[in-house]
């Protein structure tokens, strides 16, 4: 096993990953900018440093301080958690090369699946469904353009290569509108990613989000996890997604679990990953992977009874994979709010002390926060402040819990989210299920 994991990450993830260290009996080393020294992980953590300043591109993302933690506290391995260098394929070789272990794919997966038109490439060759599409980038030649989006018939949504979820994208109607929405989304995108590349797709109209988990010990070993439906979404952000998704087709269902356990094999691909689809008509259609431990994975880890993070760790320590597929059940339904330090009103972040927290309980309720009565979140990072995973034997019963939990929750001092998720709770759309990606935003009546 690991002898000693670097934490490359804070808040809830950080104690999640702490916890699974913990479990398996590897020493962790936590590190934190100046902001951050009333972590919850950093009391539990066997170490602890200090990367630097509050600003994560001088801590979190400051690569040197990191691999310099890690070889001054003697650390064995860098798990990076979600977000920040988590999907840096030049940060997953730094870590290799300075003789650490990086808890995540190799490099050149990583690098594979960051360009969204080399990943989409190697899905479709692995025979994963894609969106139809350019096949490739959109060419430069204006006729050759006009060409590909008539075939492909309109309306088709232009996609930067360096992009992903959800940024440097524009949707075009009519052919009038390709060349000019074209060379508009190229040029945003090289100012954003520093790369210009874009590619086109037909532009599906009201899909739901649906992703799969793999797990893949890179030893020509791979399961699934089942799906996930991610749909209520605002802004691309996430806020409360279930395990599994509900109205699948089970044909289509088993079919593309399929595809996403022999593509890992084709790719060679290590650890945890997330094959995101979107799900029209009965159909998938591959549309991104995410190379990292996600922040929803607690639906899924509900359902299985499979500890994600602890998977993540001894796959990175070489052992292959002990779980088969015949061994994963999904049973029951799980969901998952995700609690923000925000204003309802403005989402914008509200960050501040927290005077009291209570935590909820009760047969299948499980709180991954690590808020406490006293803590400050500070203003400089995301504002997730913990996530509320209730698992129930049937959707209905997991919906029942979560309303029982939000009632019982208890933050003060800070605004949250906590009422929207009382009433999305109670949303008559949404305890039907399987609404799309638009519902959230429609029903809190943004335009798109
Ligand atoms: C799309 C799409 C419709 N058609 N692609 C947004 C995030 C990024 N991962 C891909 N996204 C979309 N791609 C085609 N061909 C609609 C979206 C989309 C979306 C997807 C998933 C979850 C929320 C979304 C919100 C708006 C648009």
């Amino acid at each position: 096993m690991l002898e000693k994991v670097l934490i490359a990450n804070r808040g809830e993830i950080a104690l999640r990953v702490l916890r699974a260290c913990k479990e398996l009996g590897i020493k962790t080393v936590a590190v934190h900018s100046t902001a951050d020294r009333d972590l919850m992980h950093l009391a539990l953590a066997d170490e602890s440093v200090c990367i630097g300043p509050a600003p994560a591109t001088n801590s979190y993302l400051h690569i040197p301080s990191i691999i310099a933690a890690a070889e001054v506290t003697g650390a064995t391995a860098i798990h990076p958690g979600y977000g920040f260098l988590a999907e840096n394929a030049d940060f997953a070789e730094q870590v290799e090369k300075s003789g650490f272990t990086f808890i995540g794919p190799t490099a050149d997966v990583i690098r594979l699946m960051g360009d969204k038109v080399s990943a989409k490439d190697a899905m479709k060759k692995a025979g994963v469904p894609t969106v139809p599409g350019s096949d490739g980038p959109l060419p430069e030649d204006e006729q050759k353009a006009l060409a590909i989006a008539r075939e492909v018939g309109y309306p088709v949504i232009i996609k930067a290569a360096g992009g992903g979820g959800g940024r440097g994208m524009r949707v075009v109607h009519e052919e009038r509108d390709l060349i000019k929405s074209a060379k508009l989304t190229r040029t945003e995108a090289g100012a954003a990613f520093g790369n210009s590349m874009v590619y086109l797709e037909k532009f599906l109209g009201n899909p739901r989000h649906v992703e799969v988990q793999v797990l893949s010990d890179g030893q020509g070993n791979a399961i699934h996890l089942g799906d996930r439906d991610c749909s209520l979404q605002r802004r691309h952000q996430k806020v409360l997604e279930e395990a599994p998704a509900p109205f699948i087709d089970e044909q289509a269902r088993a079919e593309v679990l399929k595809r996403c356990v022999d593509a890992c094999i084709e790719i060679g691909y290590r650890g945890a990953g997330t094959f995101e689809f979107l799900y029209e008509d009965g159909r998938f259609y591959f549309i991104e992977m995410n190379t990292r431990v996600q922040v929803e994975h607690p639906v899924t880890e509900m359902v299985t009874g499979i500890d994600i993070v602890k998977e993540m760790l001894r796959i990175a320590s070489g052992q292959p994979l002990s779980i088969k597929q015949e061994d994963v059940v999904i049973r029951g339904h799980a969901l998952e709010c995700r609690i923000n330090a925000e204003d309802p009103k403005t989402f914008l972040p509200s960050p501040g002390k927290v005077k009291h927290f209570h935590a909820p309980g009760g047969n299948g309720i499980r709180v991954d926060s690590h808020l406490y009565s006293g803590y400050s979140v500070p203003p400089n990072y995301d504002s997730l402040i913990g996530k509320l995973i209730a698992y129930g034997g049937s959707r209905d019963e997991a919906m029942a819990r979560m309303r029982n939990a939000l009632d019982e929750i208890v933050v003060d001092g800070i605004k949250t989210n906590i009422a929207l998720h009382k009433d999305l709770t109670r949303d008559e759309g949404f305890c039907k299920g399987g609404v799309n990606i638009h519902y959230l935003e429609h029903k809190l009546g943004i335009k798109s």
